[in-house]
């Protein structure tokens, strides 16, 4: 009998139904996916109870030998998946990360830039609702009209004009490799820093699938739960350049550090305490899972299923940003099929089909309505799902789409559903 069901039947309650909705919907969210069992045992694990302010071996607190333990071996596993010279494992989520990344290496008011969030971009990467918008001066970058891809033209213009401290690669939606190397000419054209925030394609770059941003960024970050399948969480990565490149000053001696003392003291005290270190145990797990050779296999698989959800759109005459796809995303313009995002992803809700309504570049609509949705092929793949089902899955959507208004259509698609994800339950793969 399970402890908390008998303390807490309202969490357990909560908890079971959640599970049920996992088990029940078929996932497209981009960024989300399910983790291993081994993961889960680690994230809920009695390290939670461990206070562990500091790094291992320089703790504020005694008995951390174990939790030293842990994250000595998140550290190692980080360094040897990404081809790292350095790794921060504590940061609590990407935000995090990137909080870290800019308290660093920036000073209130210092320009940073990053791609517009109605571009694909992240909230972090200067957005006025979020820190990175507030505290720092932000200029944004777009991608082309026809082609979808990132404007070099506009980056190095508007680069020029604010003389960035730092400019930010990487997207929430943006379906095709970034090119760090044109970003890191524009980086040096302009004195900048280069810093690439991978959260989406972690998984693609830990499996030799995408490119590695080292050596060309300076600094790295990402989020571990998304195509690289960990628990909720952020980590810092440094290549060769740890050294300091740019002659940083910490803040209060005016000592010169090296770029991994600083992201340390920014990361812890800077902008967290106590490290989560049964999330960091987890991060350790997901890492050996990422090392292991079925890790590669399901990142192609996850590449395969992405570019058959692409071609399968396109051949009912839907419209994809950039064209189609080399990511694990498909990024949809609706516009075309008379519905918004936003009635989209409330009509698929129905039919037990998970996505996210998304803004496509150069929308007409808010952000709270958009004219696209975002499609994210490696949750369902993690399930075992393959390009036959992605095929039924598009032509269930496509359904929807074309009959969101039909009660009786939707539940009709929505009993399919059910079939299809009973057929390919949850953590099947172990
Ligand atoms: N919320 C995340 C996403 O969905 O892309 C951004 O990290």
């Amino acid at each position: 009998m399970s402890v908390l069901k008998k303390y807490d039947k309202e969490i357990f309650e909560i908890i079971g139904r959640e599970k049920s909705r996992q088990n029940n919907f078929l996932e497209l969210i981009a960024s989300e996916n399910f983790t291993s069992k081994s993961i889960l045992e680690a994230t809920g694990s009695e390290l939670t109870n461990k206070y562990a302010e500091g790094y291992p071996g320089k703790r504020y607190y005694g008995g951390c030998i174990h939790v030293d333990e842990a994250e000595n071996l998140a550290i190692s596993r980080a360094k040897e998946l990404f081809k790292a010279d350095y790794a921060n494992v504590q940061p609590h989520s990407g935000s995090s990360a990137n909080m870290g990344v800019f308290l660093a290496f920036l000073n209130p008011g210092d320009c940073i830039m990053g791609l517009d969030l109605s571009h694909g971009g992240h909230l972090t990467h200067g957005s006025k609702v979020s820190f990175s918008g507030q505290i720092y001066k932000a200029a944004t970058f777009r991608v082309k009209k026809d082609s979808g891809l990132v404007d070099f033209d506009d980056l190095l213009k508007k680069a020029k004009e604010c003389k960035p401290k730092i400019i930010i690669c990487g997207a929430s939606a943006y379906p095709r490799q970034v090119e760090f190397e044109k970003f890191r000419q524009i980086a040096d054209e302009v004195g900048a820093f280069l810093h690439g925030d991978i959260c989406h394609n972690s998984g693609l770059i830990a499996a030799e699938e995408h490119p590695s941003p080292f050596p060309h960024c300076h600094v790295v970050s990402t989020s571990t739960h998304k195509t690289l399948r960990g628990p909720r969480g952020g980590i810092i990565l440094l290549g060769n350049d740890y050294e300091n490149p740019f002659g940083l000053v910490a803040p209060k001696s005016g000592r010169v550090k090296m770029m991994s003392e600083l992201i340390d003291g920014a990361v812890m005290p800077g902008i967290q305490g106590g490290p989560l270190m049964h999330v960091i145990a987890a991060k350790a797990v997901a890492f050996k899972e990422a090392l292991d050779s079925s890790f590669k296999n399901y990142i192609k698989n996850v590449l395969k299923n992405a570019k058959c959800f692409a071609d399968e759109f396109k051949s009912r005459d839907y419209n994809l940003i950039s064209g189609g796809t080399d990511t694990h995303l498909v990024l949809i313009d609706l516009q075309n099929k008379n519905i918004t995002g936003k009635t989209a992803e409330i009509a698929l809700d129905k039919a037990g089909i998970t996505a996210n309504k998304n803004m496509v570049p150069y929308d007409p609509k808010s952000p709270f309505i958009t004219s696209g949705i975002r499609i994210g092929a490696p949750a369902i793949t993690t399930r075992g799902m393959g390009t036959d089902e992605v095929k039924n899955i598009v032509n269930l959507i496509d359904i929807v789409i074309k009959n969101h208004e039909d009660k009786s259509v939707i539940k009709n698609v929505r009993s399919q559903v059910k079939e299809l994800t009973s057929a390919f339950p949850i953590n099947g793969n172990e």
